[in-house]
């Protein structure tokens, strides 16, 4: 049955089966029943195992294919008519070549398969800030972790009502073969088509391809930002709240930041912190000249390595219960998962993420490094009361932030927005596990777009320096780092809940009350200032990873410079002339 009316959905989906001639089409509505059914109709086929449903109750597992286990960038493309318009950054191709190849590769592909048809709601339904896709897709995995990440049911069609419009999202795991697989987003078209993969970033098409690259995208149009953000708030002994939004490439410790538990002495004194989002903001200007922000997504599709107890009790708790896992592995022993970091000492036997038998003696790892769980946002204990709100929250703070081992300090404030922008535009960090190839590469990653910008890289710059001429009481912009590294490889900053003390000191800087040295690069703490209480940590490590190094941020703005040249006359003005001034204050 197909519960809608809206001549765009049923061309959508009469086109999709057409081309991918499926056995059978199922609308999806949304409903428990359905999903339970579909839940049991995978574990009949192995495509989840169920888990222990007295300790995991609602939970399963999956496994992806061996070569499918992260985003893939060189296969993900932007489908816009002039090659100009994807800049420098993005794939490029031409949008009839990339529709022709898509359906070449699709014909046929769901023979002997079910189409699901999925209805889902980035944002609070009804919401002016929201937007409804559809995805088609073969696979009932994508449909369950979809019923979780985003708010799908049949009162998406009722908002669509006879004539709306949406994105369209049209997925095939055909036979997930790497060399045939393609990530196209077509903009121009609200369209997204994903071939041969089945991992989340490649395929839960709401997250990544619709609310950060078409988003992004419409953004542009339409005077509002899609950031790779986590949206966190501060609840102030005084009982004021304050929120803060913060943007770090994949892996990089956006979910750890979101969900943060203050250190104990922070808790005593009153100080609350709240999530509303982990991964991604949609951000307008309010009416009152101030930037709202809210998370369009519905749960958490989270890296499972290293979660843990102490470093993240509150995503471990959502992931208690109707979480799914993806290629982490299984303690044989009572049904249950287990990742490098649940625990100090593995289970002494597990099955590993590629189902083989696995000990603590095998050298590998038992959970890939971009093992995820699917988690519903109500299961997060510290849930912000603002997460189902229409309007989102007002943003004090805008926080950039990358992994370096070297010479970004473990924070520093922009002078003002457009040094804001320039400090989010020169953001370098080393890859991670959650895209395909190596790991530990310093790469340039500005505002944590790069995969992710839906268009010209120069283009998006320009967007947040217009943003900031609409925004009459801007957030104060900063700039984070958690991984600065010792001789030794080891972290220099014991992070996780004790960043709470970086955000006390930006959240004092946002309402004045705390003072700043002023560098080169911009405002950075004195160490005193920097509450250390409760932490056995000295003033010592804290004033180096402080420290700005002119002669290192000298060599860093050439380089600036050389990364720069590829945007040629597309670059705002006003981040040349912050180059400028960096190189001047590097000089003197
Ligand atoms: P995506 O979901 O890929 O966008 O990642 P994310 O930005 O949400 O990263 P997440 O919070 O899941 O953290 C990724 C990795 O960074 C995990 O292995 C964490 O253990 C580690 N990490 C997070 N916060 C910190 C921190 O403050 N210090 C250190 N040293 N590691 C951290
Ligand atoms: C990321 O890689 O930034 C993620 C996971 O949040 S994915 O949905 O795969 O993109
Ligand atoms: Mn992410």
């Amino acid at each position: 049955m197909a519960y809608t009316q809206n001549k765009k959905v049923l061309e959508f989906v009469r086109e999709s089966v057409e081309l991918a001639r499926p056995d059978k089409v199922v609308w999806i509505d949304g409903s428990e029943a359905q999903l339970e059914g579909l839940r049991q109709e995978a574990v009949k086929t192995g495509e989840m195992i169920k888990l222990n449903q007295e300790k995991l109750p609602g939970c399963y597992y999956h496994r992806t294919a061996e070569n499918d286990v992260a985003r893939v960038e060189d296969r993900t493309f932007i489908c816009c008519k002039n090659k100009e318009d994807a800049g420098p950054i993005n794939n490029w191709m031409d949008p009839a070549e990339a529709y022709a190849l898509c359906r070449e590769i699709a014909r046929g592909k769901m023979a002997g398969r079910t189409m699901y048809v999925i209805p889902y709601s980035m944002g609070v339904v009804g919401s002016p800030f929201s937007k409804i896709g559809i995805e088609v897709t073969d696979s009932i995995y994508v449909v369950l972790n979809m019923a979780i990440m985003t708010r799908v049911g049949v009162e998406c069609y009722d908002y669509l009502g006879e004539d709306g419009d949406f994105i369209k999202g049209f997925h095939c795991k055909c036979d997930v073969d790497p060399e045939k697989r393609y990530i196209m987003h077509f903009p121009e078209d609200d369209t997204i088509i994903s071939v041969n993969s089945a991992y989340g970033g490649n395929v839960l098409l709401g997250k990544k391809c619709f609310a950060l690259r078409i988003a992004s995208y419409l953004g542009k149009q339409e005077g509002w930002m899609a950031e790779h953000m986590l949206i966190l708030g501060v609840t102030f002994p005084d009982g004021s709240k304050h929120y803060v939004a913060a943007a770090f490439p994949s892996a990089c410790g956006k979910t750890n930041l979101a969900m943060l538990i203050p250190p104990k002495h922070f808790l005593e004194e009153g100080y609350k912190v709240e999530c509303v989002g982990d991964d991604i903001a949609w951000i307008r200007v309010g009416a009152d000249g101030r930037l709202w922000a809210v998370n369009p997504e519905n749960g958490f599709f989270g890296v499972a390595p290293g979660t843990n107890e102490k470093s993240n009790p509150n995503a471990l708790a959502a992931t208690r219960e109707g979480a799914i896992f993806t290629n982490v592995a299984i303690d044989p022993a009572d049904n249950t998962v287990w990742w490098e970091g649940l625990t100090k000492q593995p289970p002494e036997k597990l099955i590993d993420w590629l189902g083989k038998p696995w000990t603590p003696a095998s050298g590998t790892k038992a959970a890939h490094p971009n093992s995820r769980f699917t988690a519903p946002a109500t299961g997060c204990p510290c849930l912000s009361p603002e997460f189902n709100s229409k309007e989102g929250v007002p943003l004090d703070a805008i926080i950039f932030g990358g992994r370096r081992a070297t010479t970004t300090p473990l924070v520093y404030q922009s002078r003002d927005w457009d040094h804001g922008v320039f400090v989010g535009s020169i953001m370098s960090s080393e890859t991670t596990a959650a895209a395909t190839g190596a790991v530990g590469v310093l790469r340039h990653d500005p505002m944590a777009m790069k995969p992710f910008c839906g268009y010209h890289m120069a283009d998006y710059f320009a967007h947040w320096i217009e943003m900031g001429k609409k925004i009459k009481n801007p957030p104060k912009i900063f700039n984070v780092n958690w991984f600065r590294q010792g001789e030794k490889g080891e972290f220099l900053w014991p992070g996780f809940g004790d960043n709470m003390r970086v955000l006390e000191w930006i959240l004092k800087r946002c309402n004045g009350s705390v003072g700043a040295r002023k560098t080169a690069i911009g405002y950075v703490p004195y160490a005193k200032d920097i509450d250390l209480e409760g932490l056995d940590y000295s003033r010592e490590t804290l004033e180096s990873i402080l420290y700005v190094d002119k002669k290192r941020w000298s060599a860093e703005a050439d380089e600036i410079a050389e990364y720069y040249k590829q945007f040629g006359d597309r670059l705002p003005a006003e981040l040349k002339k912050s180059l400028e001034t960096l190189k001047k204050n590097c000089a003197e």
